[in-house]
């Protein structure tokens, strides 16, 4: 029987509607489902809610929908895909789009990432990187080459490997024992508090890899990992050369370098990449969110071709599995035709220029908060930034949430996060869309208590 969208998305009055059997992810749950936030529909910069609100969407969505929601071409493709073929086995076969769009991946991430491998998520992303930079080792003859370093207040998704890296700690804090790791210090001084993009300081705290490489030994590291700016802490973003100086670390002692660029990919820096915005280019990049814009989950993780030839050089028969991982959805024919879609919208409407022209006004903007009560640090780099908010005694978490709340009840959505608002708006935004935006969270923030 065919599904009656009519009667599921507007007939059932929401009252009437069981919120029990739905447990939400990374959600308070019990608050949620007192006062329960329900998106119906999308439009270019917007939502709308279940009571028909119109709410500006200043998040990309989760920071995946830069290039904005319900695009025609992407609805276009995926509708095309799922009429021509559905899905097509991934193991041990391939369909023409999954092709086309490593080919296209290639093209678009920076020269020398050459291998792309498909995942469905930014989570599957970073787990693949990892499991690729062991086994690089492996296949190298090098197997006590297995430690991960990564960096505190990282994210790197909520799988196993990503929860192990991750350096938020209420993230790991309640699984118990993972796998082991090291972690770099964040890079958050109270020197650089309202930097306006690149912090001046703090380039030495790169040298505590250095550290790290003495105690553990160069031969028992595997690889670094660290988002170009980390995105869920708050938009961290690095002090000027740090990732120069983490480059040349791992260069010196042949250890891999993995940028998670599931947030810093596909514009948001006002570059390609977040390896274009800092001129740094990793062994390995992790990427999801903008490569299909968000309409469909897909992620992939580019590599090198140093790392490719090493799985191929590996002396075994020709029919014997060189990388034993992948997902039965890997470079999925929907996702794909949505990545496609989405590829072409991002490259034909210069999205990363576009981003880049509206950073100083949204860089403006977010900076003419400075001084407001309880504002503490303000950071931004191309379209993204976070204010930090001084906690309640001891509860980071409330004024956030309140001004969150506040927020959306008068149609903006901002994220809450830890002690930080966050702000990720679309590429096609316009300068006065921001401009109201901006008015909503003043008026809001001024409500603080
Ligand atoms: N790495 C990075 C750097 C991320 O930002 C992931 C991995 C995991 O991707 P998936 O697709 O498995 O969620 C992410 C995701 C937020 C927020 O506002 C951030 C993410 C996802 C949802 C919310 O903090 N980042
Ligand atoms: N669990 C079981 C029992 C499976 O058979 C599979 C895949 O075949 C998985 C988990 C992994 O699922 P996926 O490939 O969608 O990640």
């Amino acid at each position: 029987m065919a599904i009656n969208y009519e009667q599921t998305f507007s007939e059932i009055p929401l009252a009437q509607t069981n919120l029990d059997a739905y447990w939400l992810p990374f959600t308070s749950n019990r608050q949620f489902k007192d006062n329960p936030r329900i998106i119906v529909s999308a439009e270019e910069c917007y939502y709308y809610d279940a009571d028909g609100r119109k709410i500006f969407d200043a998040m990309s969505g989760l920071w995946c929908s830069g290039f904005g929601h319900n695009r025609p071409e992407i609805a276009e493709a995926v509708n095309q895909q799922l009429l021509n073929l559905d899905y097509a086995p991934a193991f041990q076969f391939a369909h023409p789009l999954a092709i086309q769009l490593a080919n296209r991946v290639k093209e678009i991430t920076p020269k020398g990432l050459d291998q792309v491998f498909f995942t469905n998520s930014g989570s599957e992303s970073v787990d693949t990187a990892l499991k690729m930079a062991r086994a690089y080792w492996r296949a190298k003859g090098q197997p006590e080459k297995s430690r991960l370093i990564s960096r505190a207040k990282g994210y790197h998704g909520a799988n196993y490997g990503g929860t192990s890296v991750g350096g938020i700690e209420p993230n790991r804090a309640p699984y118990g024992e993972l796998m082991p790791a090291d972690h770099l210090p964040h890079t958050l001084l109270p020197q650089n508090a309202f930097s306006r993009g690149l912090p001046e300081n703090g380039i030495e705290l790169a040298d505590v890899l250095e550290e790290l490489i003495d105690s553990h030994g160069a031969s028992h590291i595997a690889a670094v990992i660290v988002e170009p700016f980390s995105g869920s802490a708050g938009v961290i973003i690095p002090p000027e050369g740090y990732l120069q100086r983490l480059r040349q670390i791992c260069d010196h002692h042949d250890i891999l370098l993995i940028f998670d660029e599931v947030i810093s990919g596909f514009g948001r820096t006002g570059a390609s990449f977040g390896a274009d915005f800092f001129g740094v280019v990793p062994d390995i990049m992790c990427l999801a969110k903008g490569l299909t814009n968000g309409a469909v989950p897909m992620g992939a993780v580019v590599a090198s071709k140093m790392i490719y030839e090493t799985f191929m050089n590996a002396n075994t028969p020709d029919h014997m599995i060189e990388f034993p991982h992948g997902y039965t959805y890997s470079g999925h024919p929907v996702a794909c035709a949505a990545g496609l879609a989405a590829m072409d919208i991002f490259e034909k409407e210069k999205l990363t220029d576009k981003a880049k022209e509206l950073a100083p006004h949204f860089e403006g903007l977010i900076h003419g908060l400075k001084g407001v009560k309880y504002i503490t640090d303000i950071r931004n780099i191309g379209l993204a930034g976070a204010l930090q908010i001084e906690p309640v005694s001891d509860d980071p978490v409330r004024r956030p949430f309140e001004i969150a709340l506040a927020c959306w009840e008068k149609g903006l959505y901002v994220r809450w996060a830890g002690d930080t608002i966050c702000m990720s708006p679309l590429f096609i935004s316009e300068k006065d869309q921001l401009d109201e935006a901006f008015n909503i969270l003043s008026d809001c923030l001024s409500r603080m208590v």
